[in-house]
């Protein structure tokens, strides 16, 4: 019988400090289903293989263990960790083998040796997120500093988001099969142009409102929801035309201002979720936000 040769690439998927919500996003891939993600092919020709995947496998307890001791030894694997890594202390434990327990740090050390690729999923792993807001008692951060911290150097990518959208993971790593990693343009904050590289406040079905100046007051009110905290005007990421849910809808969309949960700056430094941010130098081309303006 004449059988298709795939190239199957080894994926590893584990968890930090977290809320679960990047992985259970993720998940919920729609194009293409995530069935499709895990059972066939991803690209033509080639598979994933999910070789450990905390809220996908059924194995627990000390098989799980050993699953994970197992896709340490898996060479050329692609990384995805999602939430930020605890500092000191037996934080976010992954198992136990007779009297050790083993830690996220300690894994991700051990697991990032053989990786090629290595994703930060989500802003708490891409750049520490509410998992490091203050007064951070875990001494959360991101992988990357955690990577500095350590001298770990491999190619990272983060897909940042509170959570992050289905297709900005799976987008990247077909990307990446497709192009090879150093092929993919990242921005400062090492994020791909292709779901990052335009502000919120761009792409905005609003923007003629902001541009006029008619802002809304309240919830439900027509208008820019500016005044009302939404952070789109400081916010890399592509919502506005990719959406949410198989294209059902996203924040603004419903009518509800944008948290900025894709930026370095979340959720400390962007302010309250309904507080106006003020003095915004915003994109090339688009007048400067300022409280004389509006
Ligand atoms: Fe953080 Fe993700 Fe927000 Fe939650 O893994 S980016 S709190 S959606 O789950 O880490």
């Amino acid at each position: 019988m004449n059988q298709k040769e795939n190239k199957v690439i080894p994926v590893i998927s584990i968890q930090g400090q977290n809320c679960t919500g990047c992985v259970t996003s993720t998940l919920c891939s729609e194009y293409p289903a995530i069935k499709n993600i895990v059972l066939s092919d991803i690209l033509p020709g080639v598979k994933l293989d999910f070789l450990f995947h905390q809220n996908l496998m059924t194995a627990s307890g000390n098989l799980a263990v050993e699953m994970l001791e197992q896709a340490q030894q898996a060479e050329g694997s692609v990384l995805i960790i999602d939430g930020a890594i605890p500092g000191e202390g037996i934080y976010c434990s992954t198992g136990q083998k007779g009297q050790k327990t083993y830690t996220i740090a300690e894994e991700v050390v051990s697991l990032s040796k053989k990786a090629s690729l290595v994703i930060a999923l989500g802003t708490c792993a891409a750049f520490g997120g509410i998992s490091a807001g203050s007064p951070n008692p875990t001494g959360a951060q991101s992988v990357e500093d955690f990577f500095m911290t350590n001298s770990i150097d491999k190619p990272l990518i983060n897909i940042s988001g509170c959570p992050p959208h289905p297709d900005w993971l799976f987008g990247t790593i077909e990307e990446v099969l497709l192009k090879g990693a150093d092929n993919i343009q990242l921005d400062d904050f090492r994020r791909p142009k292709t779901f990052y590289g335009k502000l919120i406040h761009e792409q905005c079905p609003n923007r003629s409102y902001f541009d006029e100046g008619k802002f809304a007051k309240k919830l439900g009110d027509e208008g820019c929801l500016y005044e009302l905290g939404c952070k789109g005007p400081i916010t890399y990421a592509d919502c506005p035309i990719r959406q949410w849910n198989g294209k059902t809808n996203w924040v603004i969309g419903s009518g509800a201002p944008c948290s900025g949960c894709t930026q370095p700056e979340y959720p400390d430094f962007v302010g309250d979720f309904y507080d106006r941010i003020i003095d915004v130098q915003v994109a090339a081309n688009a007048k400067k936000i300022t409280t004389e303006n509006i």
